[in-house]
């Protein structure tokens, strides 16, 4: 056996992982590495109201919305006309209180009262609601951040939105270093009628014809905004129905709009697939469903624009091994995050695993899809977990073919899944 020098040997024992830590040591790191949330309904708090935080945005959740309204045997109307506060009672005893919060968004709720310190045993909401009252808005964004270890929140922008719109256009929507924006085109793509409506009152000179003009004037408001916003990438979420390429508005706005704004910009393209919106519209928000999709359509996108990326995530269980299987022949392509109902536990671990299977570290394991502040407690806090535990099985595998990890390498592979990844592929890394 070759000799070691006294230097490689001490090299060794400092960061050498041994079996009986490994585990340990894994689900430390993954819990304690600071995360980049690549894509939230959460602003900063020079938004405002859209800034949605406290006990009653937490309980009002369009997850628990439908959970809960399963149990009632009143009209739908009858929930939409309570208060917030009352509806937030309401959801608490049907969910909490009549029944075990086993499910994921409730059982989420439950860590997030557990880690802000709350005493979950006494079962007293006022208590809460009391105890969060006397912080600020600030203080609860830094308090959260810090329990969640969330470094960066990338939000979802649309300058549709008025209130919105009126932050962006006072130079307020960049000030606070935290968050950083997605430009969202949901109604280019899936509402031409609106948007031209949208276009014309901002003042683009649009028409519903499919024009040359109608293509600049698209791509200059495009172009504005993600310069206005300094937006990280363009983002839409896709009913799964969604076909590339067709002869239909989508694949002319997407090849004469989107594509070449994005590469004017060098920004990628996000496209999450597979909604089925208001499926019961009485339900409101919480009304859509999931809808298998034809991953072709994302092939296609990714062998016809080999040098534009794209951030890909489907909703439907039944398309993620097909895409995973994509990601492999596709380096333009990057896969992201356990999407709405696939963000439970049990589907979180089955995808993670075959994704580590098929792709290695190389992908984006998770993101969060927030809307209320506190949400990114739980929703990191479940996933990191089962991040650590598919590593660790990996990892310890390794170590029995004597193969032996060093920490350096644990938080190398984890800062690539939590962070460098998505850096990276932006052609931002750090
Ligand atoms: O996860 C959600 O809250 C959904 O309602 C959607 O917002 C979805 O994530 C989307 O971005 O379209
Ligand atoms: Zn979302």
């Amino acid at each position: 056996m070759e000799q070691l020098t006294k230097g490689e040997i001490k090299v060794n024992i400092q960061t050498n992982v041994s079996k009986a830590d490994l585990r340990q040591t894994v689900e430390h790191l993954a819990m304690s590495m600071p995360v980049t949330d690549m894509h939230t309904h959460l602003y900063a708090p020079e938004f405002g109201e859209l800034l949605l935080w406290g006990i009653d945005e937490l309980l009002t959740y369009h997850y628990l919305i439908s959970e809960s309204i399963r149990w009632s045997e009143e009209e739908y109307s009858h929930f939409w006309s309570m208060t917030k506060r009352e509806q937030a009672d309401w959801i608490w005893q049907t969910l909490f209180l009549d029944h075990s919060p086993v499910s994921e968004a409730t059982s989420g709720f439950i860590t997030i009262l557990t880690r802000l310190g709350f005493d979950v045993s006494s079962r007293n909401l006022d208590d809460y609601r009391q105890e969060l009252a006397k912080r600020s808005v600030n203080e609860q964004v830094d308090i959260v951040m810090q329990i969640a270890g969330i470094d960066k929140i990338v939000m979802t922008n649309d300058p549709f939105d008025s209130i919105e719109r009126s932050v962006w256009l006072s130079g307020n929507g960049k000030k606070d270093p935290r968050f950083y924006a997605a430009l969202r085109v949901d109604t280019l793509l899936n509402d031409w009628p609106l948007a031209v409506n949208e276009l014309q009152n901002l003042g683009y000179d649009v028409q519903m014809e499919w024009s040359k003009q109608t293509i600049e004037e698209t791509r200059r408001f495009l172009s504005e905004w993600i310069i206005r916003m300094d937006a990280l990438y363009l983002a839409v979420s896709m009913p799964g129905d969604f076909q590339y390429p067709a002869d239909d508005h989508r694949s002319k706005m997407i090849d004469e709009v989107m594509i070449p704004v994005c590469q004017g910009q060098n920004i990628p393209f996000a496209l999450m697939i597979g909604v089925r919106r208001k499926v019961n519209p009485l339900l409101g928000l919480a009304g859509d469903m999931s809808m298998r999709s034809d991953v072709s359509a994302v092939e296609a996108l990714c062998r016809r624009y080999p040098d534009q990326k794209f951030l890909i995530t489907m909703l439907a269980r039944e398309n993620q091994h097909e895409l995973t299987v994509l990601a492999r022949k596709f380096r333009n392509l990057m896969i992201f995050g356990c999407w709405w109902f696939l963000h439970i536990e049990s589907i979180v671990e089955e995808m993670t695993r075959f994704r580590v299977e098929l792709l290695g570290t190389s992908m984006i394991p998770q993101h969060s899809d927030c809307r209320v502040f506190e949400q990114l407690i739980y929703k990191w806090e479940h996933s990191r977990k089962i991040i650590a535990k598919v590593l660790a099985d990996k990892y310890e595998k390794l170590h029995y073919s004597g193969w032996n990890v060093t920490e350096e390498e644990i938080k190398r592979d984890l800062d690539d899944m939590l962070n460098q990844n998505f850096w990276r592929f932006l052609g931002k890394g750090q």
